[in-house]
């Protein structure tokens, strides 16, 4: 939940900075939290550049004021593994000295802070200062961050940064109970471009998807471990038991194949449609009834924020940042992870015609703390 550290009412005026945004470029949340914030920056009117390896995929809009700078690397036959941290620091080095920048907004901690603050005592020498915000985002502290090889270079990069930020309450208390790290981190969670997620009425498509009024299930991720989509299709079958239903299924990854398996196998699940990536979430999300997401970790769970923004209430594990963004018993109900059985009764729950339309209400009024014009302030407040 937004807390007492968040004042969404400060306005904030700022002169035109120079920001560099170093992230993944891919589909995942840092990745598109990290393009949607320099796109907003850049309609402000600050300059960013957006430093990756690859053009981040949401970077998909023309602005005089949004610039991509591409990681580079010839490999050379000696180097088992590319040394792409290398590449990147060299090239924020140059972007910095080339385009002034004031900042530098990483996200996700590994290797970004650790190039970003190598990157920084270089240009120290030459007498030029940045200034470095990381963003923690989740598996760079509770995934990756864990095993235990990385720990000193990420509390390093994390006291090396001018500012550490965490998108969520749980994350920041990950981060101190499994780094050394003890300085201040502000929690300032995703937002949502409501321009974009809105619920937008597409009858004729929910009809292909349930002609007979099926109650209609979605569930999007990477299809990583850390998701439990088995999870999802064992809801789904007990779901689909009590009353007719259609899952669908968004996104692709390496247990994809495990879980077409288990669909293939299971009564119900003619009812169960891969729908792969998909770039028009929000659409798919316009006819959904529930969405699931039963993550064994999930630091704040953005992919349930955009349901609801869509008007569609979640369930969810209550691991992690997901019970500040599903609100049990409000937007939707969370569990233990696992607990196929109550994440299924509560599903039908909800689901059921008298109950369904004041979840989807309600889904939808909390998602609105989470726009991008409240959480946008609390970024320029920062640099
Ligand atoms: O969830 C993923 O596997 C992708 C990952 C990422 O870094 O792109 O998502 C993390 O960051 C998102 C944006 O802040 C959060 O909404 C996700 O909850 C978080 N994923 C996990 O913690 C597993």
């Amino acid at each position: 939940m937004l807390g007492s550290n968040f004042n969404t009412s400060i306005f904030v005026h700022l002169l035109s900075m120079n920001i560099g945004i170093v992230c993944y470029p891919t589909f995942g949340g840092s990745g598109v939290v990290a393009t949607e914030l320099g796109k907003a920056l850049a309609d402000k009117g600050h300059s960013v550049h957006f430093i990756s390896y690859d053009q981040p995929a949401r970077l998909d809009v023309f602005n005089q004021n949004l610039f991509y700078h591409e990681v580079s690397f010839n490999n050379y036959p000696l180097f088992k593994f590319a040394p792409y941290e290398i590449a990147l620091t060299s090239k924020i080095v140059d972007v910095v000295k080339a385009y002034k920048l004031d900042i530098l907004h990483v996200h996700y901690a590994i290797p970004h802070a650790a190039a970003a603050v190598t990157a920084k005592h270089i240009l120290a020498r030459e007498g030029i200062k940045l200034k470095i915000v990381t963003t923690l985002h989740g598996t760079d502290i509770t995934l990756v961050g864990k095993d235990h090889s990385y720990e000193p270079v990420v509390s390093y990069s994390l006291f090396e940064s001018d500012v550490v930020t965490a998108v969520s309450e749980s994350l920041k208390q990950d981060t101190y109970d499994n780094f050394s790290y003890d300085g201040d981190i502000s929690v300032i969670p995703n937002f949502i471009d409501f321009e974009r997620f809105n619920k937008q009425p597409k009858d004729h498509f929910k009809k292909v998807i349930a002609p007979n009024n099926e109650k209609i299930l979605v569930h999007t991720s990477n299809f990583r471990k850390v998701k439990r989509v088995p999870d999802v299709v064992e809801i789904y079958k007990r779901v689909a038991a009590e009353t007719p239903a259609k899952l669908l299924l968004i996104g692709d990854g390496p247990e994809r194949t495990k879980v077409e398996d288990q669909c293939r196998n299971c009564e119900y699940c003619d009812g169960v449609t891969f729908l792969g990536k998909q770039e028009a979430v929000e659409e798919i999300l316009s006819i959904a009834d529930l969405f699931l997401i039963p993550s064994e970790t999930e630091s704040f769970g953005l992919a349930a924020l955009e349901a609801m923004a869509c008007e569609v209430p979640v369930v969810s594990t209550n691991t992690g940042g997901l019970p500040e963004v599903n609100i049990d018993g409000l937007t939707g109900y969370t569990s233990d992870i696992g607990d196929v059985a109550k994440m299924a009764s509560d599903a039908l729950h909800i689901l059921k015609d008298e109950n369904l339309q004041q979840f989807k209400r309600q889904a939808k009024k909390h998602s609105l703390k989470y726009k991008l014009e409240n959480i946008l302030p609390l970024y320029e407040t920062l640099y």
